[in-house]
């Protein structure tokens, strides 16, 4: 297999509703979409990074440049086996994960198209369905906050992750228990807006049975996060910490998290995003597929990994309409709080070309 080139396309995507995190707030979804063409066929992927470098350094417009100057050229001339080569091959090029994934990914789906074969079946999906979270933003109010989680529960979601920050974390998390009861699976997800010497505070958190904590101190502070772990019983469960299955096995030696959240994009792809589930599998620790997003294509191959045996706990992949009114792709819908793992070749789903079209705003050709 060799690639012929790489279509990089920008799209704007409206999201239903404003998303408020401890980084601020997004009113619209702007996502580079890769379409890699190889001799034998062409396939799709989601590049997760936001415009800005406020959850992790990456950035698109910073993802867009090293895929256009180094990591698509990189790959001239270069005759592939499979896409499995394609990080050694340009293991000389540093970080950048979230583009390489969105490579990767898209020359995967190439790949297993013209094979005939699915994500899940490549990945080693064991589930046909995979249980569904929702991630529910910072709200204005707790009121507004018990309205949405809520209209959340209606639809069928198995759990509630809450956004929360300082000054908004204690009374959101008690009156949702309140609310909604002990059963209910709840977690939070701070997005490193804690610092260590917060502990005490967030002690305040443990009689709340929550799941998990996630990500509560900077990405780079792992003894921090070994160390806090030690101050509450809340499990700690690591988002932006966690950049490739080294720094999860690392993570867990130390003590730093008992969970983890995998998301391909932010460790440099689906096959690293495997190789961290196996990490944690064999030390005993949970996994759960976090979402950035994503639009039904990133989705597909989401909803592949999350049917993996070791995703043991409801991931944030949430149905399309939690975050879009019009893929574009066919809606992802919930269905008893579960998504349907996609089965046909690839991710299995691909860009309604109409819906493509309106929400494209640049494409470029990169011509290998
Ligand atoms: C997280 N995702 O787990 C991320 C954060 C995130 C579903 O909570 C636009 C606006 C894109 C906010 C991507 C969820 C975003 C965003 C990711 C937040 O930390
Ligand atoms: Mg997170």
């Amino acid at each position: 297999m060799k690639l012929t080139g790489v279509e990089m396309r920008r799209i704007a995507m409206p999201l239903v509703s404003p998303f408020r995190t401890s980084f601020g707030t997004q009113t619209s979804r702007d996502i580079l979409l890769l379409r890699a063409v190889t001799d034998q066929s062409e396939g799709w992927g989601e590049c997760v990074a936001l415009p800005s470098p406020v959850y992790s350094p990456e950035y698109i417009d910073g993802a867009a440049d090293v895929l256009r100057r180094f990591l698509i050229p990189g790959l001239a001339g270069v005759e592939l086996a499979g896409a499995h080569q394609i990080a050694e091959r340009l293991s000389g090029f540093l970080g950048h994960r979230m583009a390489l994934a969105a490579l990767e990914t898209a020359v995967l789906d190439a790949e297993l198209r013209s094979e005939e074969r699915s994500f899940a079946r490549e990945l080693g999906a064991v589930h046909d369905r995979v249980p569904c979270g929702v991630s529910v933003g910072i709200m204005s109010s707790v009121p507004a906050l018990l309205e949405a989680v809520e209209g959340y529960l209606a639809e069928g979601y198995l759990r509630i992750k809450l956004k929360i920050e300082p000054g908004w974390d204690v009374e959101p998390v008690r009156a949702v228990r309140e609310r909604f009861g002990d059963a209910l699976l709840l977690q939070v997800d701070a997005n490193t807006a804690y610092r260590l010497a917060d502990a005490r505070h967030l002690a305040r958190l443990d009689p709340f049975d929550l799941l998990l904590i996630e990500q509560p101190l900077p990405e780079e502070d792992i003894l921090g996060h070994a160390d806090l772990q030690q101050r509450i019983s809340t499990p700690i469960c690591l988002d932006e910490s966690i950049t490739s299955a080294q720094s999860a096995a690392a993570a867990i030696r130390l003590g730093a998290c008992q969970i983890v959240n995998i998301k391909p994009g932010r460790v440099g792809g689906y096959l690293e995003a495997r190789r961290i589930h196996d990490v944690c599998v064999a030390q005993g620790v949970p996994v759960w597929c976090g979402g950035m997003l994503e639009t039904g294509l990133g989705r597909a191959a989401n909803v592949a990994l999350a049917a993996l045996p070791g995703f043991t706990l409801p991931g944030d992949t949430s149905s399309s309409r939690r975050y879009y009114e019009d893929d574009i792709t066919e809606p992802f819908v919930l269905d008893e709080g579960h998504l349907a793992v996609p089965q046909g070749p690839g991710l299995g789903v691909l860009p309604r070309p109409d819906r493509l079209a309106e929400v494209t705003t640049s494409t470029e050709w990169i011509a290998l």
